[in-house]
């Protein structure tokens, strides 16, 4: 077929023809099923490829992978009325139309399974599958973008819900506009700005801590152990390690630290979270040269994370660890590095 390629991949001369096509798989009778994984960008682009398909289709399911456990993204559901399934309630045989956003079929295990008709993505370029329809632009910063181009594009003014939703998305994908942003991501939150809520808004990004959970900063405080500019605390068990990182992130408004590591014992592993300034420190390099060998370890410059098996450490998990046992653990290593810098310095 001319200009139609084997696996979607048409060239489109504007978003309205996209569209067009788009909506020219599917049928009344048509039940469509969104399978996502549930981030803040995923859930806002299928909330409005539902939206797209509402007066089209019979149904449209959303339907998500993964738990959903960040405060954020629950409340994100609950105050948007995002509806939501779990994907193991579901079954796919109810199903004629299958739509993926924000994610390739190689992305998840489960999305491997099911055969696509449409996939629409930023992140980079997978082979191996196929879809009628594939629209992926890796230079954009959040999927969000695409659908809200979409809709501007036919002319459909979002809800309050879905506006937010978007920003949201677009906001948390791209760091707040500071990563991997492009002008269409600007031009997209223009679009949203006038239909967005931002008490909405504002109450799901500040959202981080539940009342339960307030008892660990309190913990966090209490073990906190300072050496020269780096802040330490250990926490103990935590029921989910999102908490350390909310508290890592409090902790590093610090003015004193440079450094702040945080850890606690989640599922017989010592997670710990790891922050600093990023100027003339890389977080993701400490990470991968202290733990790397130990456990899973990693990160950018300003944020690390590490996950050490509490087997390898040769501790036992029952919350016996505390601060001076992760100072222990970052000490040879901060050795390491001094002594570097010195043979560094006697060389020049
Ligand atoms: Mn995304």
């Amino acid at each position: 077929m001319p200009g139609h390629s084997r696996n979607g991949k048409r060239r489109f001369r504007s978003n309205r023809e996209r569209v067009q096509a788009l909506f020219s798989l599917f049928r009344r009778e048509d039940r469509v099923l969104i399978p996502v994984w549930a981030d803040p960008d995923a859930l806002a682009s299928a909330f409005a490829v539902k939206r797209l398909l509402a007066q089209r289709v019979s149904q449209v399911v959303i339907a998500h992978v993964n738990e959903i456990r960040r405060v954020n993204n629950q409340l994100m559901i609950s105050l948007l009325r995002i509806p939501v399934v779990k994907f193991s309630q579901i079954s796919l045989e109810d199903f004629s139309r299958f739509v993926l956003v924000d994610a390739q079929p190689p992305h998840h295990e489960v999305f491997q399974k099911i055969s696509f008709d449409v996939v629409i993505d930023h992140h980079p370029e997978t082979q191996g599958w196929e879809a009628s329809l594939v629209d992926i632009r890796p230079e954009y910063g959040a999927s969000s973008t695409i659908l809200a181009e979409y809709l501007k594009a036919v002319g459909i003014s979002p809800s309050v819900a879905l506006a937010t939703a978007l920003v949201y998305g677009i906001k948390t994908d791209t760091d707040n506009f500071e990563k991997h942003c492009t002008l269409q991501d600007v031009i997209a939150f223009h679009f949203l700005f006038k239909r967005l809520n931002r008490h909405l808004l504002h109450k799901i990004e500040a959202s981080d801590i539940r009342r339960s959970e307030l008892k660990y900063i309190k913990l966090a405080l209490e073990n906190m152990k300072f050496r020269k500019q780096r802040l330490f605390t250990h926490i103990g068990r935590v029921p989910n390690p999102d908490i350390l990182v909310v508290i890592a992130d409090f902790l590093n408004h610090v003015q004193e630290a440079g450094w702040v590591f945080v850890s606690g014992e989640y599922r017989q592993k010592l997670v710990v979270i790891i922050r600093c300034d990023g100027y003339r420190k890389d977080a993701g390099r400490l990470a991968a040269r202290a733990f790397g060998s130990l456990g899973l370890a990693g990160g950018h410059r300003e944020k690390a994370r590490a996950e050490i098996p509490l087997a390898t450490l040769g501790v036992e998990g029952n919350g016996n660890l505390n601060t001076l046992f992760l100072i222990q653990l970052l000490r040879k290593h901060f050795r390491d590095m001094q002594a570097g810098r010195r043979a560094q310095g006697a060389a020049l």
